[in-house]
Formats: C-alpha cells, structure tokens, sequence
C-alpha cells in the first residue's frame, strides 16, 4: 500500500502482461472501485510511464465482456453459447470427466495448455504445474517463446544476465537485432534516447521499416532468417581486419581458432548476396560495431522464429566476446534478463511429481496432436487452458480449429474473456485480473523484483489461477498440503529469499516501495566469468544438445532426455526451409516471405477485443511492398487473401515500402472472431526450429491475391 487517504487509497501493482518491461503500477481505489492505474515514478525502469496499451487496463478489468461467473455450454462446440452455472457445479463436472477419460485412457490423455497470458511467479506460466503432475496428465512444452533464443544464449554465455538495461544509458553503439522496441520494450527505449543524447548511434536490423527502424540513426533491411550469415559476414571482417579484442578472446573464450576458420566461409560479398545488404554496409556495420565502445547487442525474439534462428541467434551471442564489449559498462548484449531470478523451481513445477516416462507434447503441434496427424497413445481426450489463447497463437490455426471442434475433446477455458479458443471450451471458468489478486514478479526484461498487492475485491466469481488449481486440487482429491498453500505463503516460497541476488531484499521492502532491484554486478564479465562449464564464452559450445533439447523451465519442470545427434558446437548460418533456395518448387507457387510482427496496441491476443484499443491498432491488415502489389494488382485498402496449403485468411491490404519487395508482414494478436476470415497463424507451419522447439513461423512462403 502507497497511502490511505479516507476512502481513497492508492496500491502498489505490476502489470501481468507477457512483456519485458513489467511495470511498477499504482493503482488507485475510491469506496472498493479501481479508478486510475499509472506508472510508479519511483521505479527506476517504469519511470513513472506505463505503454498505452495498459493506462487503459481498467477498460479490461471492469468490461461488460469479463468472464464472470462460471460457464457450461449448451449450444454446438465454437457456437460460444453457454449458461451460468455454480463453482460446484463446474468442479465436479471436470471431476467426473476427468474421473472418466482417466479410467478408460490414463491421465496422459488430459493435456494442460497454458503460457503467459499472466506472468506472474503465482499465477503464471507454471501455477497449475504441480496440479497437472499430480494428476499424471500429458507434459506440455511451451515453448512459445524465447526458448529457441534462450538455448543459443545459454550455449554460449550460460545462465548470464548480460548487460543490465539500467546501464543501456552508458553505450556508445546499440543494435537492435530484430527487435521492435518501440513497440514491445518500449522502457528500455528511454535508456536508448538518453545514450543518444550522450552520443550513441542507433541501429537496426530489421527487413521490415518498424516505427522503431524509422526512428533509428541506420535501419539496415535484411532478408528474413538470414541474421547467421551477417553475424558471420560481420565476425569474417572483424578477424581479417584485426579489430578482435585479442586479450579479451585469449583469456575469456574457448574456440577462438574453430570460430574463426569457420567465418573465413563468410566473406561480404557471399554475405551481401545472401542477406541482400551491400558489401559496403556489412564492411561499416563491422567496424563502427567493434571500434565503438561500449557497443551492445539488444535481440528480439521474431530471430528465433526461422528454421536457423539458433545457430543465426548463436553468431550474434559470439559477436561481443569477439570485440571485447563486455568489458565495458553498457557493453555486451540482453537476450533476457531473467536467469539470475532466484525461482525455486522445485516449488513452481514439483517435478518430483512427474511419472519417469510421461509423454510430453509440445504447444505448438496442439493441432496436429488434437487431429491425431502425431499419432499419440492415448489420444488427447481432455485440454485445459489457461493463460492461453491458442486459437490466434499458435501455428497452424485450422488444424487447432479442427481438433477444438472434436465432439469427444472436453474443452476447459480460465479465462478474462470469451477468446477464440474459449468459444470451444465446455466448461469456462472465470480468472481474476491483477487488480485482483496478488502476485510477485520477476521480469525478462529487467532486473527488480515488483510486488503486485490486490487493490480491489474479485468481480463476480473470477478466481485467480492459484486459488482455481487449489480447488481443483481439492475436488480431485489430492491430499499434500502444498495444494492448500495460500498466497501470501506462496509469495514466500516461489522465491529462494536467500539467495546472493536476494540481500537487502524482503518482503517489508517490496511492500513499501512496490520494488526491489536484484543484488547484481552491472559490468559482470569484464575478466569473462561466465556461468558455463569452461566458466568462458562458448564460441564452440561445450553443451551437447540436440535439436530436440528443451530447457526445463518450458516443460513443466521434466528433465528426462535422450539426446540424439549434437546440435554443431559452432555457430552456422542455416538457410530458411521455405525459399527459393531451399524449395524452388514451393516458391514458385508461393513466392512472398510472410512474418507475423506484434501490434503496438495489443499484447499477443489480449485487448485485441477492446474497442478503445483495437481502434488505435486499426484494422488488421497486411504490408506488402508496391513492387509486389503491382505485378499482382493489388491496390491500397483492397481486401485480399493470404495463403499457402495450410490455409488463409483475408485482409485489407497496406500498400507501402515499410517492407522489402518478397517479405509481407502481418501484425499479430487480431482474434479470428473479430476478423474477416482467418488470421495470421492460419499460413504458419508449426514445424520446428534447429533449437529449442521454437516454430518456424516466420519461415512461411504464402501468395497473396486479390479476392474475387
Ligand atoms: N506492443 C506489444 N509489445 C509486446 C508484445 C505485443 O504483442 N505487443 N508481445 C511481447 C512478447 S510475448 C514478445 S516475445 C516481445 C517480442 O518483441 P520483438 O522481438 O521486438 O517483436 P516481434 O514483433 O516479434 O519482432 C521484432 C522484429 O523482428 C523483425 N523480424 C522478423 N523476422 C526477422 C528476421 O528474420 N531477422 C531480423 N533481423 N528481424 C526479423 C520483425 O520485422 C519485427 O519488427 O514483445 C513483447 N511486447
Ligand atoms: N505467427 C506468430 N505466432 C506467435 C508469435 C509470433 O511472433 N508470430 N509470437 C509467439 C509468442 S512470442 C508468444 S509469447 C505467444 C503468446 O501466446 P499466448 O500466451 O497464448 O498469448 P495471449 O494472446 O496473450 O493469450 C493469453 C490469454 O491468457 C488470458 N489471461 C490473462 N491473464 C489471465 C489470468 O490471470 N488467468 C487466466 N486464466 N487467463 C488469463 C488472456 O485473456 C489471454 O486470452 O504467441 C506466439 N505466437
Ligand atoms: S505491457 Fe509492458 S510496457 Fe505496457 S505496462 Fe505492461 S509491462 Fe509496461
Ligand atoms: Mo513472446
């Protein structure tokens, strides 16, 4: 609590959203009703400003389409007809069917389904992990998101924050690599402008003109998932000009000798061909970046989401160690900061739980394992979802839809509001928003622990998520006492409050001031130090993964795995699997590159159905540069139709060399219902990346035409 003023009183918050940035809110309450939520001034990072996408949080929370009161459907699957019914109600017809399904095919035939639609240490990614191993359900791998970056990162520097975004400030050379920050990191850009102001330089890396491209000092176009060969392109002129930071490579990384062979395969004009830069800007690019000091690499996520992204996400990692930009303050590179949060694992996910042998299914393929295309023994009889809107956000939308719609999957949807996916739900159950409930955040994006205090009581019946998994649990039975831990206790236990990082931080501090900044080294790897097992930068990796390998903390904590062949130690480049190169016969039929971008007014799928937000993000639409819209005849506005053979969906058209000729782009998170026909997710391909299990999404070839 900020202060108490009669019946007005204002309380610490953080915003829940899957965003780096997790701001520090205070949110203000006059007789039990929320009435303005705005930055906390105090918090070094927030300053003082949420995005506008969440100064509107109240529409979200008191909107007359909340969920709030549990649901039973009583018209046909997606038909989005339901009627009210008890809590009790709604927990025993889960527990009988689940009862059922788990007698006549084993648990493993119930799958959970859930991301970070909160993300919160309590009510997010993991808050129904310990519930779902309990019951022996099918292992879920979420890998939505960063898991692909994450393992490339780690191979190289380890568990690492990397460079503190507080000390962005202190750069001279800053690289956005596929990274829209004015959009989706939009904190971080305050840091970047006041670098500027003392004389940094600021670019961009990005095929398409971002209105973070826009306002950079260079925007350097590059051809979709060719980052690796201009990584590469990059190392090849810093070693042969000899702008390598000899001492720092000699002292703090292994592989320098392999490292450097195999960028000798990547000269500028083989990499200009590639990526389709000049020569003359991979030449300037390389030596501005290794002369400038402190230089910093800031990678976004849309790297990981091409058939090379790790190894391509791997040469950007080795590119700092290479000119010694680690030795600096506001040198060296943020992936994300999130690894030094001391989560106890052991209680978010209680993987002891876990039967050695449970299947695990990854998200991504949700359709192709609800339509059986992954023959899987059992079958999936029962999804639960929660923090999750699959329908718009994973691959493959209409094999999703498909298996959604099967008469024998019992469909259970937490949710805010009546999603796409909730539309297919039996039973619906309604979820607190983060006014409501108490939580304690970690962030991927800083690195300050930020309290979220319950400011109003829950509307109607909502519940939040820990409070849904503690009746569930109760309902099914389960006797161990942490399935009745409350909050407050939890609050205490998801943290190890011990920890280095912790000192100087409690629970009285984060009460009254709402934060607390992590104990940590702001220019750690000045003399290397780095969490891997050489205790030095990776060049040649010394973590025998393969393409397989997902790091726990994406699937529920289980650590069981076989390996099979090594991911190549050294980092490579990877061509796109659906090119010209790669599938001349695909891209004759379908010749334009489509990439999904993240809407500047939404976060992924939520407030895409508030009006006051979806009127500022517009329409949903797709960019196509003039070039292309002339041969196929397409004008400004006109609505057309996207597709390959794994589907389509229509939209207007925006005419405008925001994008490069070959490359069409598609902002993300407009729901199916509320658009023409289809989204984005209808044309991507769920297959995997090199690493991770990330899906290549945005290595999608489509057609666009006009639509008669
Ligand atoms: N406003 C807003 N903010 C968000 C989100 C949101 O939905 N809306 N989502 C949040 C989430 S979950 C995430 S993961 C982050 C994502 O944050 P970002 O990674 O910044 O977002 P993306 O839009 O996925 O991709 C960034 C840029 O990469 C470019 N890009 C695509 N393919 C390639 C490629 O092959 N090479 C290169 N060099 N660039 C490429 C895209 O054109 C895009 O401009 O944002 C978070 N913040
Ligand atoms: N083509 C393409 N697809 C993508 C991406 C891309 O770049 N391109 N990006 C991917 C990435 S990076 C990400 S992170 C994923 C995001 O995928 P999701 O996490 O599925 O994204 P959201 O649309 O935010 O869905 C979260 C849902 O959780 C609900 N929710 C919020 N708070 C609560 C709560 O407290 N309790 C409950 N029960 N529910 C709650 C919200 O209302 C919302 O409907 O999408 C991925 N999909
Ligand atoms: S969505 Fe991101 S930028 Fe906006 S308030 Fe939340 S954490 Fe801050
Ligand atoms: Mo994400």
């Amino acid at each position: 609590m900020v202060s108490t003023v009669g019946e007005k009183k204002v309380v610490h918050g953080a915003c829940p959203h899957d965003c780096p940035d997790t701001c520090a809110m205070l949110v203000t309450v006059e007789e039990g009703r929320a009435v303005k939520v705005e930055g906390n001034p105090d918090h070094p990072f927030t300053q003082g400003t949420l995005c506008g996408k969440v100064s509107d949080y109240l529409d979200r929370v008191y909107s007359a389409d909340r969920i709030l009161y549990p649901m039973r459907r009583v018209g046909p699957k997606g038909s989005g007809q339901f009627e009210r019914i008890s809590w009790e109600a709604a927990l025993d017809e889960i527990h009988d069917r689940f009862e059922q399904i788990i007698n006549q095919y084993g648990a493993e035939a119930v799958m959970p389904c859930s991301y970070l639609g909160h993300e919160g240490l309590l009510n997010g990614l993991t808050v129904g992990d310990p519930f779902f191993n309990r019951l022996g359900a099918t292992i879920t791998e979420r890998t939505f998101c960063i898991s692909c970056t994450s393992t490339a990162y780690l191979m190289t520097y380890g568990p690492t924050y990397g460079t503190d975004p507080d000390t962005f400030k202190h750069s001279k050379y800053i690289i956005l690599w596929g990274c829209n920050a004015l959009s989706t990191n939009v904190h971080l850009w305050s840091f970047i402008q006041e670098a500027r102001q003392n004389g940094a330089k600021l670019v961009s890396i990005d095929p398409v003109r971002t209105r973070t491209a826009k306002q950079s000092d260079w925007h350097i176009p590059i051809r979709p998932g060719t980052d690796g060969a201009l990584a590469l392109g990059l190392m090849n002129v810093i070693i042969n000009e000899n702008l390598v930071d000899q001492d720092y490579v000699e002292k703090y990384t292994v592989g320098f000798a392999e490292l450097k062979e195999r960028a000798q395969e990547y000269p500028p004009e083989k990499v200009a061909k590639i990526t389709g830069i000049p020569v003359a800007d991979i030449l300037t690019l390389a030596r501005e970046y290794a002369t400038t000091q402190p230089s910093v690499i800031r990678i976004g996520v849309a790297l990981e989401k091409q058939a090379g992204g790790g190894q391509g996400i791997r040469a950007i990692c080795c590119l700092p160690a290479l000119v010694g930009a680690w030795r600096h303050l506001g040198g060296g590179m943020l992936q994300a900061p999130m690894w030094p949060f001391p989560i106890r694992w052991d209680v978010v996910h209680r993987p002891h739980l876990i039967q050695p042998g449970t299947r695990v299914v990854n998200q991504w393929q949700l359709g192709r394992a609800l339509t059986g295309e992954i023959p899987l023994d059992p079958p999936i009889k029962a999804l639960f979802v929660y923090n999750c809107n699959p329908v718009t956000q994973a691959a493959e939308q209409e094999k999703i839809l498909a298996g959604l719609a099967r008469e024998d999957l019992f469909i259970v949807v937490s949710e805010h509001f009546m999603t796409d996916t909730a539309d297919y739900a039996d039973i619906v159950l309604p979820a607190t928003t983060q006014v409501e409930n108490l939580d304690l955040m970690f962030s991927w994006g800083h690195t300050y622990v930020t309290l979220n205090l319950p400011a109003i009581e829950p509307l109607g019946e909502a519940v939040p998520n820990t409070e849904l998994f503690r009746r569930l649990a109760a309902r099914m039975g389960f006797e161990e006492e942490f399935f009745k831990t409350s909050d407050e206790q939890l609050t205490l236990e998801v943290l190890d409050w011990s920890a280095p990082v912790m000192q100087g931080v409690d629970m009285e501090l984060l009460k009254s001031q709402g934060y607390a900044k992590l104990k940590i080294d702001p220019v750690p790897h000045t003399e290397g130090n780095f969490p891997t097992p050489s205790g030095k930068c990776e060049f040649m990796s010394s973590m025998k993964v393969d393409g397989n390998f997902v790091l726990p903390a994406f699937r529920q904590g289980y650590e069981e795995y076989e390996p099979g062949a090594a991911i190549d130690p050294l980092p490579d480049y990877i061509p796109q699997r659906e090119s010209a190169q790669s599938n001349p016969e695909l891209a004759k039929r379908y010749p334009l590159n489509l990439l999904s971008a993240k809407s500047h007014q939404f976060i992924n799928s939520c407030f895409a159905n508030l009006p006051k937000h979806s009127k500022l993000q517009g329409e949903p639409r797709v960019i196509i540069h003039p070039e292309d819209a002339a041969i196929r005849g397409i004008s400004n506005g006109q609505i057309v139709k996207v597709f390959n053979d794994r589907g389509t969906f229509q939209v207007p058209a925006i005419v405008n060399n925001m994008t490069c000729p070959g490359v069409v782009v598609a902002p993300l998170g407009y729901w199916r219902k509320l658009s023409c026909a289809g989204t984005i997710n209808a044309a991507t391909a769920a297959t995997f990346t090199d690493m991770g299990h990330a899906a290549a999404v945005g290595d999608a070839l489509v057609e666009v035409t006009v639509t008669s």
